[in-house]
């Protein structure tokens, strides 16, 4: 049944076959994360980044009601250009997007269900969504933090942005049942910067060693996936200051615009890209390049 609406390409399927490396990576981050054309060349980059590690990628999105697994260039060209125009699609977005036959950006909770159906086990983005501040009045939790309450996979990023509610975030996951792991940080790193005041609850200093907790988990049948906290490098970790004033500028802007739904995390992004002069952008393309990295080397250890 799911054949007829799951498409995975070749490269990718015989990766599967044979039980070798593969890495899903998202296509929201494409389309509403980053401007054109850096958004193409990031998911070219890490793409490579990804092979030069000895997994295979596989970027996934909706494309014509098609659920692909293993975008080619042309698709992804295609998603980087047609940006905001192409849907934002989470797991309630899915059924419309596929029977309509339309295009979907698939976001960390979507990438990962289709993942799932693909049989990928690891996932690696930028950042994954959380519950947003003032979140206990008006109800915006990310649906990633559903997913990751639900689905075997594990999604290695940089942490969640403080446009959200880091603290709020991190006791939705530990409901949830959801565990968070540093790598080589005992500190929940918060994207822009490698420190949040938040710690994580367990720090794994190795691929090898996250790969045993992962194999652990999904043969325990513990249901549900797993966020790896990957810091970004040093070099390229921004000023906390700059970043945090940025951020309070932009939340505001939200406020007194109402922007909310799935809205709220794409005009948070950009604009705290704007205020920042672009700087944020260079931070967030090569966390994205580290997150595929370390991604890899797990997935080839699982
Ligand atoms: N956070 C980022 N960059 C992103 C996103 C989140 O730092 O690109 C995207 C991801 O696709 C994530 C989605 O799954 O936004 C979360 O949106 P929402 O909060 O509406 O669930
Ligand atoms: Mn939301």
């Amino acid at each position: 049944m799911l054949k007829n609406y799951l498409s995975i390409n070749r490269e990718v399927r015989e990766e599967l076959e044979k039980k070798g490396a593969v890495v899903a990576l998202e296509s929201t981050i494409i389309s509403h994360g980053m401007p054109y054309p850096q958004n193409v060349e990031t998911a070219f980059k890490v793409q490579e980044t990804v092979r030069r590690n000895n997994a295979v990628p596989a970027t996934i999105a909706i494309l014509n009601g098609k659920l692909k697994v293993g975008l080619s260039r042309d698709e992804i060209d295609y998603l980087g250009k047609k940006g905001f125009e192409t849907i934002k699609t989470s797991r309630r977005d899915i059924p419309y997007i596929v029977s309509e036959k339309l295009d979907g950006a698939t976001t960390v909770a979507a990438t990962m269900i289709i993942s799932e159906m693909a049989g990928i086990k690891v996932f690696a983005t930028g950042g994954i969504g959380g519950v947003h501040r003032g979140g206990q009045n008006s109800f915006d939790i990310s649906a990633d933090l559903q997913e990751l309450a639900k689905t075997n996979v594990a999604v290695v990023c940089a942490g969640p942005k403080s446009i959200l509610d880091i603290g709020l975030t991190l006791e939705y996951l530990e409901t949830n049942g959801v565990p968070v792991l540093g790598y080589r940080t005992n500190e929940l790193p918060a994207f822009y910067t490698r420190k949040s005041g938040y710690e994580v609850d367990y720090e794994l200093d190795s691929s090898e060693k996250i790969a045993d907790f992962l194999r652990t988990k999904f043969n325990l049948r513990l249901a549900g996936g797993v966020v790896v906290a990957n810091p970004v490098p040093k070099e390229f970790q921004m000023d906390r200051k700059v970043i945090t004033e940025a951020i309070n500028q932009a939340v505001q802007e939200a406020e007194q615009k109402g922007v909310k739904g799935r809205d709220s995390t794409p005009f948070l992004l950009d604009k705290v890209k704007q205020v920042t002069g672009g700087e944020s952008l260079k931070t967030n393309i090569q966390l994205v390049f580290n997150n595929g990295e370390l991604a890899a080397k797990i997935a080839s250890k699982l």
